[in-house]
């Protein structure tokens, strides 16, 4: 055994629990004393192999974010003291969450180690995250992350390697005592997945034509993979990418693209002389934002219209096994599905449920209404597949991006969309508000509220079509007569309070009613998912937070 192996006794925490994408916290949190160490050591006892590390390989790689280089300098000497053979690690400690996915696949790594809290702020006063990924590249189930919180109830040491830090700016392979850590260019293994999927030549061919497009990687990690593929590889023109620098804390910003953290490119793609596309990505690369000159195309609409045009890209020529997506999402992709005779998947939120269709070769593509989408080329969603796939078929159809909605919306109908988050709301206030609504299921069909009519409730739950898990207790649906749906649940990932998510749906077959403001077409809607649940009496608020 390696004598520089050290063995450091804690007291142990009351246990770290991931929540929809890994233990996501405030960043003094992850700076108190052994914080870090603990959760590594106990991913660790949750996941040995019964034959131990050795011959095994790890990725490890994160958004960039303030404590980003610290965390990953404790985990490599730690993955040396606990016997693993070889970590990837990006340059300068960099991955993408969809990157660090294709290096896991690519190279057969046991798993990944990635750090982020996504699109939440950076920064000291920021947040961070650390998650685990297992071997097949996706995001770690629940009967893992379960084992891994169980193991960090328990946890009163752990074994780290007393040796320098190393250096990450180089590429290239150095020994860390017993281990070999392989530093790897963050870009190249997923630019080149991406060559083939996507026709290359043809986004060139647009690019070529005078197209314009605007990318704004938020000062987040999609930055340098962006320039890369979109300047250097399609030849898109220098500038099409902006705030492209990752930094420690974004910029200041919220690296979240949707039309509010990202009002910048928002408002150029709304006005009249503004490019043909934009698009933007998060923290960790894995969300997008799509929009047209004069049109924000919502998530879940992108995944329909991304489901039903895939055919048109050389990786999905033969067709589409089938769709999922999670449950808020809207069903626009239901109605692509139905269609094309395909199936549809309707999972819980969260990208760790959409895996084992994944592997099990059900579904192709997936999507979440809080602008993931992805496909079975990784097992995470990934932002800049999602763009590259907008681009594709874009080079095929040489039409506006508006055109191609209002196309979809005649085609299938439209469903008007949004989701109205209430942020750092108490938390036993939210779980009341829930538990009451949950109390109230079997009362509520036939009752109307501000003029809708409830047809049908209930708490979403989950069997997994593959392995036979289930998950309860997923959010609560409330759908009206004429097909208006109202969801309600907590979010997995805030780190202060909780946050009540109210996802709002109504469905309009009519072209000739395609026209309405969203806020317009949703306003009933919203005063109904008020008053059902109580929402200023029981929060104190009188309107969301955030409406995306
Ligand atoms: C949110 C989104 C969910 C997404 C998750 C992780 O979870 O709603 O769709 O999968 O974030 O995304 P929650 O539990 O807060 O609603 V990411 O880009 O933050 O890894
Ligand atoms: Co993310």
């Amino acid at each position: 055994m390696d004598t520089n192996i050290r063995t450091v006794e804690t007291k142990p925490f009351d246990g770290q629990k991931p929540g929809t994408s890994g233990l996501r916290k405030k960043v003094e949190v992850f700076r108190q004393d052994h914080y870090v160490a603990q959760f590594i050591q106990a991913i660790f006892d949750a996941v040995r192999p019964q034959d131990g590390f050795a011959g095994r390989t790890l990725v490890l790689g994160g958004d960039g974010r303030f404590f980003n280089s610290t965390a990953i300098q404790i985990i490599l000497k730690m993955a040396a003291a606990s016997g693993l053979t070889r970590v990837m690690v990006g340059q300068g400690g960099l991955l993408s969450t969809p990157a660090a996915s294709c290096v896991i696949r690519k190279h057969r790594a046991m798993g990944g180690i990635i750090l982020s809290a996504s699109h939440n702020p950076g920064g000291p006063e920021g947040d961070f995250g650390i998650k685990y990924n297992g071997g097949n590249g996706g995001p770690a189930p629940e009967k893992v992350t379960d084992a891994i919180f169980a193991a960090s109830k328990k946890i009163d040491r752990y074994r780290i390697l007393d040796v320098a830090d190393i250096d990450l700016g180089r590429t290239g392979t150095v020994r860390l005592g017993p281990m070999s850590v392989e530093v790897i260019d963050p870009v190249a293994d997923h630019a080149e997945l991406m060559a083939t999927l996507f026709d290359f030549a043809a986004i060139r061919d647009l690019f070529a034509s005078g197209f314009t497009m605007r990318f704004d990687a938020m000062h987040a990690i999609t930055g340098p993979y962006a320039r890369r593929i979109l300047e250097e590889m399609l030849g898109a023109p220098s500038g099409t990418v902006v705030n492209g620098e990752p930094l420690e804390d974004f910029g200041g910003g919220h690296p979240d693209p949707n039309p509010v953290w990202a009002r910048t490119l928002h408002d150029e793609m709304m006005g009249p002389d503004g490019p043909d596309f934009g698009a933007a990505s998060d923290g960790d690369g894995d969300r997008n934002l799509i929009l047209g000159r004069g049109i924000f195309v919502t998530p879940s609409d992108s995944l329909a219209i991304l489901a039903a045009n895939a055919h048109r890209a050389p990786g999905y020529a033969k067709g589409l096994a089938g769709i999922a997506r999670s449950m808020p999402t809207s069903r626009a992709a239901d109605r692509v599905a139905e269609k094309r005779g395909m199936p549809l998947f309707e999972t819980p939120t969260g990208w760790k449920f959409f895996g084992n269709l994944l592997d099990a070769g059900m579904a192709t593509i997936c999507g979440e209404e809080s602008a993931g989408t992805g496909s079975d080329h990784v097992r995470e969603k990934d932002g800049l597949w999602a763009v590259l796939l907008w681009l594709n078929i874009l080079a095929v159809r040489r039409e506006p991006v508006i055109d191609i909605v209002r196309a979809h919306w005649r085609d299938h109908g439209r469903h008007y969309y949004a989701r109205h988050d209430y942020e750092e709301v108490d938390a036993d206030a939210a779980a009341d508000l829930m538990d009451a609504l949950r109390a109230r299921l079997d009362d509520l069909p036939g009752t109307t509220i501000e003029g809708l009519t409830i047809e049908a409730a209930d708490d979403f739950s989950y069997h997994d079509p593959v392995d036979g898990s289930s998950a309860e207790h997923q959010g609560i649906r409330v759908f009206f007569e004429g097909g208006a749906r109202l969801v309600f649940r907590l979010s997995g990932t805030g780190t202060a309070g909780a946050t009540l998510r109210v996802y709002l749906e109504r469905f309009e077959a009519d072209p000739a009613r395609h026209d309405e403001t969203t806020a317009d077409a949703l306003a009933p809607l919203a005063a109904a998912a008020r008053s059902l649940a109580r929402i200023r009496e029981r929060t104190g608020r009188d309107a969301p937070s955030v409406i995306t």
